[in-house]
């Protein structure tokens, strides 16, 4: 393939209802999308850093500035671009691998439009729907919270993460227990909000069968989720930590998770999110896809992504209108507590062209 342009836009997107962690509340979600242009196809790419750097380092603008600045020309002087060269091609350049993996995304994405496959088949899909969880978000209160959670448990969602800080962890999750049952699979994910000496108070979640603990520590501090899982009967999981599949590896062989969430943007592509799977699948851990508030675009390549075998666990991969309204693509729509997964060319949708200049605030067409 080669390249005649790239565009960059940047989206805004009102979310149903505002969305808080332990790093604070969103009540929109921007977003940037790659469109890449070739001779035969074009590609959708969709980058998942936030408006500010407070999940991980990234962030939308200087997402842009460094595709613009280095990794959209270093990609366009690649001899026989296809989405396995793009990796290489920006291997020089250190991190930003939210930027990466969006770019990579949507040269995967025309690839496969080019030769008439969908990304599940490329990556390797076993299946044709994916069981669905949903992240609920801190709330101001308990009823608040149960309310939230009894509509999900309405709407067939099959999987429930609470999302925790120091002040609301063991009541919510005491209370949703006692709502909902025992049979109800619930996790928590703390997005680093705890400290090594919180070890006690965390264990105090252990009567409560929780399929996993998320990210309790800091990103940097696998020693201390390994010497936490030895404390804990929950299973710990690696979000914010796992960065690649060495780092996957470094943590399972360290005893830091025993279960991990892989979100390809947050490893620096699908091709990468897939070695990951694999790795998790050759050493018995299991695995789920995380997401990032993803518009129709993500949620597509997540949902083909989590069709591969060693995703045994729900993702969160919700549905559309768990966030956004009007998305910019047809939207996913939960049928029995499962998407399906696509089957056309590449991500199998395209943004609708009226949702998407809706919400668009910024393009920018790079030529090459
Ligand atoms: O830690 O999984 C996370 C959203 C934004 C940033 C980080 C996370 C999340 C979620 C929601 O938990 C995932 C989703 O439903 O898209
Ligand atoms: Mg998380």
């Amino acid at each position: 393939m080669k390249l005649t342009g790239v565009e960059l836009r940047t989206i805004q997107l009102p979310l149903v209802s505002p969305f808080r962690t332990s790093f604070g509340t969103q009540t929109a979600r921007e977003a940037l999308l790659l469109r890449v242009v070739t001779p035969d196809a074009e590609g959708w790419g969709e980058c998942v850093a936030m408006s500010d750097p407070l999940y991980s380092s990234e962030y939308v603008a200087a997402c842009a500035d460094v595709l613009r600045r280095f990794f959209i020309p270093a990609v366009a002087q690649v001899e026989r671009l296809d989405a396995n060269a793009v990796g290489p091609a920006l291997a020089p350049f250190k991190g930003h691998r939210m930027a990466k993996a969006a770019l990579e995304m949507a040269v995967l994405d025309a690839e496969l439009r080019t030769r008439g496959v969908s990304f599940a088949s490329a990556l390797g899909a076993a299946v044709d729907r994916v069981p669905c969880g949903v992240s609920v978000g801190i709330m101001d209160s308990i009823p608040e919270l149960l309310d939230a959670v009894e509509g999900y448990l309405d709407a067939g969602y099959l999987r429930i993460k609470l999302k925790v800080e120091p002040g609301w962890d063991v009541e919510p999750v005491r209370a949703v227990r006692e709502r909902f049952g025992d049979e109800v699979l619930l996790q928590v994910d703390a997005n680093t909000a705890y400290r090594r000496s919180d070890a006690r108070h965390l264990a105090r979640l252990d009567p409560y069968n929780l399929l996993l603990i998320e990210q309790p520590l800091d990103e940097e501090d696998l020693l201390g989720h390994a010497q936490l899982a030895k404390v804990l009967t929950t299973p710990v999981c690696l979000d914010e930590s796992i960065v690649s599949a060495r780092s996957a590896a470094d943590a399972i062989a360290l005893g830091a998770c025993s279960i991990v969430n892989i979100k390809p943007g947050r490893v620096g592509g699908y091709l990468e999110a897939r070695r990951i799977h694999d790795l998790c699948v050759a050493h018995d851990i299991p695995v789920w896809c995380g997401g990032m508030l993803e518009t129709g675009l993500g949620r597509a390549a997540n949902v083909a992504l989590a069709a591969l075998p060693g995703f045994t666990l729900p993702g969160d991969t919700s549905a559309s209108d768990r966030y956004y309204a009007m998305d910019i693509t047809e939207p996913f729509r939960l049928s029995d507590g499962h998407l399906t997964v696509p089957t056309d060319p590449g991500l199998g949708l395209t943004p609708i062209p009226d949702a998407l200049d809706a919400v668009t605030t910024n393009t920018e067409w790079i030529p090459l």
